[in-house]
């Protein structure tokens, strides 16, 4: 089969930052995120006898050795899954405003789980397609499913899945990303999450502050509460932040531009809109606020931003198959 599938990024609210087990990829904690719609990646995967050995194509250039390394040992464990040992072709388009410098590791692996293993043959459900997803990267063990998700850190390879807490989000939660830098950033999430564990002192205090964030962030969304998820999300980012600093040798993602945003999301949420900021492993900033306050709050950021620096993302849905073809 050749086959194509579409999964969207998603933004944490609790975050993901630490792992247990490296090569499991089975995190500290848990997690909880928002499937965003305007950000997605598609991506076709066909294996055949004809192949010698795996190509994969990001936006229409041939990965990098250390890309490559990372994608076949994927594809590796699909092939020991479906208990075959053809070689594939990959071809994956990232769907993002230009240069958004949001393109991520979760959409990626969140695509290339489905479409490699339906076309290996396989036909999983959505958890064990989590699972999966897992094993490329932990972010993406979320982008299955659309809307709010809880990723269980679970205690092995079976219990590590994410679950929907809301796949159609009824309520007007709603986030602008603030593009403000769209280089590579130079630490990845994934030797920045490690130095934390390491040598973070703050680390055991965090794992506290998520298990109460996610029973807090839970009740919130229960209310539909605005104000309160955003609240909860902004002190969770805050907190994720501190690990870095703290760390040895302390490091931030942050640059003077995510300062000065913070301060103005601040002062606009001093003079009475409902707004809130969360920032991950980059200087970007995402705004987290009710749809009713859209107009109002895009009115406020233009004063301060261009119009291609905003981008209004609503919640999105999980990853699809969008094309099935039998080989000849
Ligand atoms: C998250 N972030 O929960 C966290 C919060 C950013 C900050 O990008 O090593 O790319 O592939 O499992 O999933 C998580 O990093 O790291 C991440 P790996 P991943 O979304």
């Amino acid at each position: 089969m050749t086959v194509t599938a579409r999964a969207h990024t998603n933004i944490a609210l609790i975050k993901y930052w630490g792992k247990r087990d490296q090569k499991l990829i089975l995190p500290q904690t848990d997690s909880l995120s928002l499937t965003l719609k305007p950000f997605y990646t598609d991506t076709t995967v066909n294996f055949s006898p004809d192949y010698q050995q795996d190509h994969f194509s990001i936006d229409g250039r041939e990965v990098s050795p250390k890309t490559y390394q990372r994608l076949t040992s994927f594809l590796n464990i699909v092939r020991q899954q479906a208990g075959i040992s053809l070689a594939a072709h990959v071809d994956s388009i990232n769907h993002v405003p230009t240069a958004a410098g949001l393109a991520s590791s979760a959409s990626a692996f969140a695509a290339l789980a489905l479409a490699a293993s339906r076309a290996a043959g396989l036909n999983l459900s959505s958890k064990d397609l989590s699972r999966l997803a897992r094993r490329g990267s932990g972010s993406a063990t979320r982008s299955i499913y659309g809307g709010l998700v809880q990723w269980h850190r679970g205690h092995d390879d079976a219990s590590s899945y994410a679950e929907p807490i809301m796949e159609k989000v009824d309520f007007g939660l709603e986030m602008i990303a603030i593009l403000l830098d769209t280089h590579q950033k130079k630490i990845s999430s994934r030797a920045g999450m490690q130095e934390v564990v390491a040598t973070s002192p703050y680390y055991p205090a965090w794992r506290q502050v998520v298990a109460s964030g996610i029973i807090a962030i839970k009740k919130a969304i229960a209310a539909r509460d605005i104000d309160r998820i955003g609240h909860i999300s902004q002190e969770n980012a805050l907190r994720m932040h501190a690990l870095n600093l703290a760390a040895d040798p302390g490091f931030t993602y942050f640059n003077a531009d995510t300062l000065a945003t913070i301060h103005l999301i601040d002062q606009l949420h001093d003079s009475g809109l409902s707004c809130y900021y969360t920032m991950d492993a980059g200087p970007n900033v995402k705004v987290i606020y009710d749809r009713r306050d859209r107009q109002k709050l895009l009115g406020e950021l233009k004063k301060h931003f261009a119009s291609d620096q905003l981008v209004v993302a609503e919640a999105g849905p999980g990853a699809a198959v969008l094309n099935e073809n039998k080989n000849k």
